[in-house]
C-alpha cells in the first residue's frame, strides 16, 4: 500500500495525541485534580487510529473502559473529554460520565463503557441501521481480551454473521483483564469469532501499517455488503489496569520488556515508511499536541460544575418528551 505525506503525519499525530493526552490526564489524576477513574491505553494507540483513519464521522464505534484513544481517534474534541473528565458542565456528556462514559453521537462514537462486553451489541444495532438503510456505513466494537469471553459478545458474533452486518469485531488482546493474566495463546479469540463463518485474523496490533492494512480490507467488505470481520490486535498493556494501580500481579521484568519492546510510536517512526518525514514537522506537531493541551487542562479545571438542575437534565426520558 503506498502511503503519502499527508496519511503518515495523520497518523502519528493522532497517535501522539492520545498518547499526551493522556500523559497530561495522569499527571492531573496524580494530583488529585481529577475525579473519578482512568483506564490508560498506552501501547495500544496504533489501533485506535489504524482502524478510525478508515471511519468518517458517518460511520460509528463503540468502545470499552478503555476509551480515551478511541474518542481520539475518532476526531472527539479535545476540549470537551477534558471537560468531561473533570465533570464540568461543559463537557462532551456535561459531566455525568467522565472517562468511562464519553460518547459524541455528532462523531459517531456511540460510547465508552463501564460494562465490559457492553459495547458489541450497540455497535451491531448501528450496523443493522446501516444495512437496513443501505448507507455504506460500518460499525466498529473495540472489544477486550476479558471481554471476548461474555456472553454479549458471541450473540453480537451470531447476529452479524446471521444478518450479515456491515461490523467489525476489533478485539484488542492486552493479555490482561484486570489484574488476570490471560492464559490463553494468541490466535484463540480470532479463531472462535471465524467458527461463527466470518473472516478473521489475528494482527500485531503494535504495528499501525499492519492495523491500517488489514482494516482498509474489513471496512471495504463492510462497506460492499461482504458483512462482518474479525480482527485480534494484539497489544501491550503499559501501565496498570487503572491510574494508581500498583500492578503486584505482574513482574517487574515484564513490565520493562513490555515498555522497552511495544511502543507503537517508537515502532512507527523507525519503519521504512517513515524515513521522509521531516524532524521539523514533528517536532511542529508534538509543539501543536502540547499547546492544545495545555489550553484544554486549563479550561477544564477552571470551569464550572454542573449545576444541581443540569445534573437531572438528560437521566430520566419521558415519552411525552420531556425531560423530568
Ligand atoms: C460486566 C462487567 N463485568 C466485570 C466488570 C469489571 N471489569 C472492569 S474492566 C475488566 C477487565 C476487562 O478486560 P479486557 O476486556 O481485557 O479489557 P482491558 O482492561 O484489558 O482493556 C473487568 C472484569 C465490568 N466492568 N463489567
Ligand atoms: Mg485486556
Amino acid at each position: 500500500m503506498e502511503y503519502t505525506p499527508e496519511t503518515l503525519y495523520r497518523a502519528y499525530r493522532s497517535m501522539k495525541l492520545i498518547r499526551e493526552f493522556e500523559e497530561r490526564i495522569r499527571a492531573e489524576y496524580q494530583q488529585g485534580k481529577l475525579p473519578g477513574f482512568i483506564h490508560v491505553y498506552r501501547g495500544q494507540e496504533a489501533i485506535a487510529v489504524g482502524v478510525c483513519m478508515h471511519l468518517s464521522d458517518e460511520d460509528y464505534i463503540a468502545s470499552t473502559h478503555r476509551g480515551h484513544g478511541h474518542c481520539i481517534a475518532k476526531g472527539c474534541d479535545i476540549e470537551d473529554m477534558l471537560l468531561e473528565l473533570a465533570c464540568k458542565q461543559d463537557g462532551i456528556c456535561k459531566g455525568k460520565g467522565g472517562s468511562m462514559h464519553i460518547a459524541d453521537m455528532k462523531k459517531g462514537m456511540l460510547g465508552a463503557n463501564a460494562i465490559v462486553g457492553g459495547g458489541p451489541p450497540i455497535a451491531a444495532g448501528a450496523a443493522l441501521t446501516a444495512k437496513t438503510l443501505r448507507n455504506g456505513k460500518v460499525s466498529v466494537a473495540f472489544i477486550g481480551d476479558g471481554a471476548s469471553d461474555q456472553g454479549t459478545v458471541a450473540e453480537s458474533l451470531n447476529l452479524a454473521t446471521v444478518l450479515q452486518l456491515p461490523m467489525i469485531f476489533l478485539y484488542e488482546n492486552n493479555h490482561y483483564a484486570e489484574f488476570t493474566k490471560s492464559p490463553k495463546p494468541d490466535g484463540r479469540i480470532a479463531a472462535r469469532a471465524g467458527a461463527y463463518g466470518m473472516p478473521a485474523v489475528t494482527i500485531d496490533g503494535s504495528d499501525f501499517f499492519t492495523v491500517y492494512e488489514t482494516l482498509a480490507e474489513a471496512v471495504e467488505r463492510g462497506r460492499t455488503g461482504g458483512g462482518p470481520t474479525a480482527v485480534e490486535a494484539i497489544a501491550t498493556r503499559y501501565y496498570g489496569h487503572f491510574e494508581g494501580d500498583p500492578q503486584q500481579y505482574r513482574d517487574a521484568a515484564e513490565i520493562a520488556a513490555a515498555r522497552a519492546n511495544a511502543d507503537p510510536i517508537e515502532k512507527f517512526l523507525q519503519d521504512h515508511r517513515c524515513k521522509d518525514l521531516d524532524p521539523a514537522q514533528i517536532a511542529a506537531i508534538d509543539a501543536e499536541i502540547q499547546s492544545i493541551l495545555d489550553a484544554a487542562v486549563e479550561r477544564a479545571l477552571a470551569a464550572d460544575d454542573p449545576t444541581p438542575d443540569q445534573l437531572y437534565a438528560d437521566v430520566y426520558l419521558s415519552y411525552r418528551g420531556e425531560t423530568a
